[in-house]
Order: C-alpha cells, then sequence, then structure tokens
C-alpha cells in the first residue's frame, strides 16, 4: 500500500492530475510490451560454454582506461545462467514479450560457419526460448547486438569489410534454422548508427576507432570515411540476411523481420530557416542514414551531397535488395538534441561528426532540453517521441513500428541504502510520460505495435560500465547479483494488469 500510494503520487506529480490514468487499456488491442537486453550486457559467462571471444571482450580487457569503471561484461549479470530466475521476473510482471540478443561467437565462436557451431550456445538459447514460451512471453531476437566475433576483427577488420556480408549472412541463417520455428519476430541490426559512430568516429567504444588528429586516444581509424563503410557493410548484411529470410524460411516459419534504428529528435535552435534545415540535415545523418537505403535504395541526397566521394555508393542490385528490406521498424528513441547551423570546416579533417554541418548540444543558453539523467547524453524530452514517430510515418510512408527500446538511467550511487536505490521516481516519470506520448503519435496514425522498455535489469552499460544503472530491477552487484525490483518494476507491473478494477482503485 505504501507503494501504491508513492506510485499515485509520482504520477499525480507527472501529471498534474491524479484522475489520469494510463494503462495497457490505453493500447490497441494486441498491442506487446516488454523489456530489452542485449547478450554481452546480460549474459556473462564470457569464457563459459564454448563461447569464442569477441571485440566486446578484447576492448573492455585490452584498454580498461575506456570503461568508466574499467569493468566488463564477463560476468554481468549472469543470465547465462539465471535465465529462467530472470523470466520468472518477466511473468510476474505481466509482461508479453523480451528482446535479448544472440551471442555471434557462442553460437560461431571463430565467426565462421567453418569453423563450426557451438552446440552449447545453441542449447543455451534454446532454452531461453523455451522457458520464455513456456511462460507465455514472445522471444524478440536480435541477430547481432555490436559484439563482433574477434576472429572476424583479426581476419578482416570486422565491418570495416565487405567480407562481413557473407558470414553475417551464414550466421543469420544459423539462427533461423535453429530457432525460427519458435521466433516469430527477428531483428537482424541494433542500431548500426550507435555502433558506427562509437565505435569508428569518436572510439568510444569497441574497436576504439577515429582519426589521430581528434586525439582521443584511438587504435587507429579514420572518422571520415570508416563510419560510413562500417553502415554500408551492415546495411548489406541486413539486406542479405532479410533476403536469405525471405526467400528460404518466411513461408515455412511465418516470422516477421526487421532492423533496429536509434534516432534522436532534432529540435531546431531557433526559428530560423538555418536551423531548421540543419535540424533537417541531422535526422538524416542520424535516422535517414539507415532509413532512406531500407525504404528508397539510397543515402539521403542531404549526405549525397556533404559526405561526397567518401560515402560509399549501391550498385543497382544492392539498392534493389535494401529497398523494402523489412516488415517492420524497431524504432529506439531516449533522447532529443538541439541542431544549429553549423560552418563548413576549413581544415580539412574531415568527421562523420562534423559531415552534417550540424551543431548538435543539449542545451540552448545554459538551459538544457529536459532533466539529465545518469548517461550525459542523456536528456528527458518525452514529447521529441511523438515529434520523431510522427515524422517516421511521414517521412518514410508509414511503416509498422516497434520501439524497441526506451529508457533512462541513474548514476550507481554508492552512498544510498538498497532502500533508497529502489525508489526510482524518475524512472516512473520517464515511462509515463513516453508512453503518454507515445499514445498521442498511435492517436496521431502512427502503426506501432509494441514497446519494449530498456532495460529488465540494471547491466554493463558499455562505456559506462556499471556506473549507471538502467534496469526497473536493481542488481546487486556486491550481494551476487541478487535482483530487487525498483519502485518502477512495481509501476509498471501495475500498468500492464489486466483486470482494471485494481488500477482504478489506486487512484
Ligand atoms: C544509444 C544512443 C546513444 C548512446 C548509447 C546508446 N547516444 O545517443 O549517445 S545505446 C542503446 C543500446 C543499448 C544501451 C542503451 C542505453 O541499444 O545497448 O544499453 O541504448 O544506452
Amino acid at each position: 500500500l505504501a507503494f501504491i500510494g508513492s506510485i499515485a503520487q509520482v504520477q499525480a506529480a507527472t501529471t498534474g492530475n491524479v484522475t489520469v490514468t494510463l494503462s495497457r487499456n490505453s493500447f490497441p488491442d494486441g498491442f506487446i510490451f516488454g523489456t530489452a537486453s542485449s547478450a554481452y550486457q546480460y549474459e556473462g559467462a564470457a569464457n563459459e560454454g564454448g563461447r569464442g571471444p569477441s571485440n566486446w571482450d578484447t576492448f573492455t580487457h585490452q584498454h580498461p582506461e575506456k570503461i568508466a569503471d574499467g569493468s566488463n561484461g564477463d560476468v554481468a549479470t549472469d543470465s547465462y545462467h539465471r535465465y529462467k530466475e530472470d523470466v520468472a521476473i518477466m511473468r510476474e510482471m505481466g509482461l508479453d514479450a523480451y528482446r535479448f540478443s544472440i551471442s555471434w561467437s557462442r553460437v560461431l565462436p571463430n565467426g565462421k560457419l567453418s569453423g563450426g557451431v557451438n552446440q552449447e550456445g545453441i542449447k543455451y538459447y534454446n532454452n531461453l526460448i523455451n522457458e520464455l514460451l513456456a511462460n507465455g512471453i514472445q522471444p524478440f531476437v536480435t541477430i547481432f547486438h555490436w559484439d563482433v566475433p574477434q576472429a572476424l576483427e583479426d581476419e578482416y577488420g570486422g565491418f570495416l569489410s565487405p567480407k562481413i556480408v557473407d558470414d553475417f549472412r551464414d550466421y543469420a541463417e544459423v539462427c533461423f534454422w535453429e530457432f525460427g520455428d519458435r521466433v516469430n519476430h527477428w531483428i537482424t541490426l541494433n542500431e548500426p548508427w550507435t555502433f558506427s559512430a562509437w565505435g569508428y568516429s569518436n572510439g568510444a567504444w569497441a574497436p576504439g576507432r577515429c582519426s589521430d588528429w581528434q586525439q582521443l586516444n584511438c587504435t587507429g581509424g579514420d572518422s571520415g570515411t570508416e563510419p560510413y563503410l562500417v553502415i554500408h557493410h551492415q546495411l548489406l548484411a541486413h539486406a542479405a540476411a532479410v533476403n536469405l529470410y525471405r526467400q528460404k524460411y518466411q513461408k515455412e516459419q511465418k516470422g516477421l523481420i526487421g532492423i533496429t534504428l536509434i534516432s534522436h529528435w532534432m529540435v531546431p535552435l531557433s526559428n530560423s530557416t538555418q536551423h531548421k534545415n540543419a535540424a533537417k540535415r541531422a535526422l538524416d545523418f542520424m535516422l535517414g542514414w539507415c532509413m532512406d537505403p531500407i525504404t528508397k535504395g539510397q543515402y539521403p541526397k542531404n549526405m549525397q551531397a556533404l559526405v561526397g566521394r567518401r560515402l560509399p555508393k549501391f550498385s543497382k542490385d544492392e539498392s534493389e535488395m535494401l529497398k523494402g528490406s523489412f516488415d517492420f521498424v524497431g524504432l529506439n528513441y531516449y533522447t532529443s538534441n538541439y541542431a544549429a547551423d553549423a560552418p563548413r570546416l576549413k581544415n580539412g579533417r574531415k568527421s562523420y561528426l562534423t559531415d552534417s554541418l550540424a551543431d548538435l548540444t543539449t542545451e540552448k543558453q545554459g538551459i538544457p532540453i529536459g532533466p539529465q539523467a545518469g548517461s550525459n547524453w542523456l536528456f528527458v524530452y518525452p514529447r521529441g517521441f511523438e515529434d520523431l514517430l510522427l515524422y517516421t510515418k511521414r517521412k518514410y510512408n508509414n511503416p509498422l513500428i516497434y520501439i524497441t527500446e526506451n529508457g533512462i538511467d541513474e548514476i550507481n550511487d554508492a552512498t544510498l541504502s538498497l532502500e533508497e536505490a529502489l525508489v526510482d521516481s524518475n524512472r516512473v516519470n520517464y515511462f509515463h510520460q513516453h508512453l503518454s506520448f507515445l499514445q498521442n503519435a498511435i492517436k496521431g496514425g502512427v502503426n506501432v505495435k509494441g514497446y519494449f522498455a530498456w532495460s529488465l535489469l540494471d547491466n554493463f552499460e558499455w562505456g559506462n560500465g556499471y556506473t549507471v544503472r538502467f534496469g526497473l530491477h536493481y542488481v546487486d552487484y556486491k550481494d551476487g547479483l541478487k535482483r530487487h525490483p525498483k519502485l518502477s518494476a512495481h509501476w509498471f507491473k501495475n500498468f500492464l494488469r489486466r483486470d482494471k478494477v485494481a488500477s482504478v482503485s489506486i487512484l
């Protein structure tokens, strides 16, 4: 009851109106609610079960200085061993679906089919999928969430090489073949933008590449060319996997296949035409970079003009294969940026980060675009969610969309007691507000069929290590990784209840 009281208070504080209710009943019939995760951030068991090493193992072990707390995903939340417990938590919450990713090197330890399929890895994912289904939870499976087999990095530089396309297709085929009888939603890639921008233009994440002149302690790289190559090869790999699925598996297995993209919403710094155009360019350089190729078979005009010869081209066949290469788009939304017109640089130093001629910031005259979360890039701007969805509907012909991630983190504050750390009112506010704007977007005709919160549990947050917490459940890293529901988990459970009486009685 204490919890129910505080939930009502939080909602009142959020909406300024206690009578406003928001629940799964506010969404269309059949709308799916789930949580999302990824293999490297959750599984642990890095050296168990026949798993081969990945780029993230290499990066975290060779460059602990690039991870805020010097940590890695060797153990993470140990979901490799605790998946039953985690599925039980989802069931208890009333969730409909779970988005997780498959670790490429757990299935193919050296990245290639010729190196052999690791049956123990197959068994783990079969167990997880079967456990989910036995508990009435649908698996949404991401085939690649950034963990490239190290063997492929060593052999040809991973996604820098077009050779990755065939290896990715083979890997995807193993997934369809082994799991496709029970998986109805496939996501080829998670956020090509982030993988490329953070791995190859600022070098903050694996494999830590960027141009020398940026002085970011990178291990080689060229921020003006590599990010474009890496997205190019990701797109071709995506299209090859979709093509294969459609030709050999979809008819029998009857699933859908898509790709997950992230975009911030871009707010022009002012109403001036220059800033408005900068915001459009910024969207093209983030959402459009992948969205244009999979809908139109070409990169956005803005990118072609500004990047010029550094932007790879699709052949006619590639372009045809890309066009329409999705049944649904997975969209991840976290935050928004201000965009301002930026002058062309005259020093000849090219980078993806400056090519758009848009200066992206999170504040205007010292005032942040919204309250800051734990991560330094995440500022809460819920209306941007609706704006981004309406824009995507308008510009890309109303595709079927699943929100495959949305969420907020708090700093892992060692001075808090466990009881204090569980009161994540900011997360409750965040979900409440974002779900309200999502509801508006759906009323506005955007074809969204599901929503996944990032994330079920606190987990390994890439460059931030364990210094921030994105979970609806607190993971006690000092007490055997015990899971404890935060206030937001209770809130979500209540939101998901089908017996309306209970949710009305709270308010
Ligand atoms: C996405 C966007 C940015 C940083 C990180 C992500 N950005 O704009 O600066 S990562 C994304 C990802 C998942 C993460 C989650 C939270 O798919 O693995 O844990 O969001 O960062």
